[in-house]
């Protein structure tokens, strides 16, 4: 059914392409952020038929879409989507859309600056510059660390983990990959157990889906395999890696060094962290560049318009495939 004109919520930050292209085709009613917002879902929300949620930390669960019972379609910012409840969306009809795919490159290029950074401790590097440390002290440290003779580990061969893949095929490093199911077509060892790839590399790159399925898995166990020469990179969701577990071995130096991008309670990052100088910290920066944010707010636009249109949204999550099916 053609939706013109349809009634559509915005739920996070009010991002300019987002609010303007969907202006122009619906009656939008972008949520604040204060007392006000309930009075306005309330009054908008019988009539409510499509939703943009313009990514974590905003979302949209179970309680919220009950709220709206003509909803058929979330149009989610952000290619992870661990913010959404996709199983109350497949048992009700709703369709939930993400933004893959144009984020890919952006994504495995800031794994990469990251990648670096850690092992090559550029940011201490520029500390030590600032803080005047290099007439008095002469040359910064070398790097205990190096590229060169490191063996990397891909925990989730997924869209980004391939683009990273091909990028360290150029490094010239030995690249291996866990994730659920073997990749068709893939060269790259693969093990099914975490545990076991993480014994036989140095350095591990975590770019898969965060949600209930992944919490954790970066834990004591992994950790202790991967062993003292061992770096973790977080590209994925923060709830990926046990914090308590990571904090103490990076404390303690069973581990190298990290170079976190995601953490649970963004923006809060946690203490531990925060006191340690031989890691890298960055907040949130994987696809934060215009150009990439652009098409992804784009794309959260699209999703909406093809479905007002009455076609198959563009990108539909795999759990709520097009055309939806209520459950009986
Ligand atoms: C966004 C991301 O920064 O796409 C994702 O899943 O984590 C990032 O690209 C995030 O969605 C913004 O909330």
């Amino acid at each position: 059914m053609a939706a013109d004109r349809a009634d559509v919520v915005l739920i996070g930050v009010p991002k300019k392409i987002i609010v303007d292209g969907l202006a122009a085709r619906f009656n939008l009613h972008v949520i604040p952020h204060d007392a006000n917002a309930e009075t306005l879902i309330a009054k908008v929300a019988p009539a409510i038929r499509g939703a943009a949620v313009t990514g974590a930390p905003y979302a949209m669960k179970g309680d919220m879409m009950a709220r709206f019972p003509r909803l058929e379609l979330v149009s989610s910012f952000g290619v992870g989507y661990d913010n959404i409840d996709v199983k109350y969306a497949a048992g009700h009809g709703i369709t939930v859309t993400h933004t893959p795919d144009v984020l890919n490159e952006e994504v495995a290029d800031t794994t990469i600056g990251l990648l670096l950074c850690t092992i090559r401790e550029f940011p201490q590097a520029d500390r030590f510059i600032r803080a005047g440390r290099w007439p008095k002290e002469g040359q910064y440290p070398l790097s205990a660390a190096t590229l060169r003779d490191r063996t990397i580990g891909i925990v989730g061969l997924g869209r980004i983990g391939k683009a990273i893949a091909r990028r360290l095929e150029g490094f010239g490093v030995p690249i291996a990959y866990h994730s659920r199911n073997p990749q068709p077509g893939v060269a790259y060892r693969y093990y099914p157990k975490l545990v076991d790839m993480a014994r036989d590399v140095d350095t591990l790159i975590v770019i898969t889906p965060g949600g209930a399925a992944t919490r954790h898995l970066i834990n004591t166990e992994v950790l202790t395999a991967l062993g003292p020469r061992g770096i973790v990179i977080n590209m994925a969701r923060g709830s990926v890696i046990d914090d308590n577990a990571l904090i103490k071995a990076l404390k303690d130096r069973t581990i190298h060094s990290a170079g976190l991008d995601v953490f649970v309670n963004e923006p809060e990052v946690p203490k531990g962290y925060l006191e340690m100088d031989h890691i890298v910290l960055l907040p949130h920066l994987g696809s934060a560049s215009v150009y990439t944010r652009q098409k992804m707010e784009q794309l959260v636009v699209d999703n909406l318009l093809v479905w007002a249109d009455g076609k198959p949204p563009l990108t539909p999550v795999p759990e709520t495939p097009w055309p939806p099916q209520k459950q009986a």
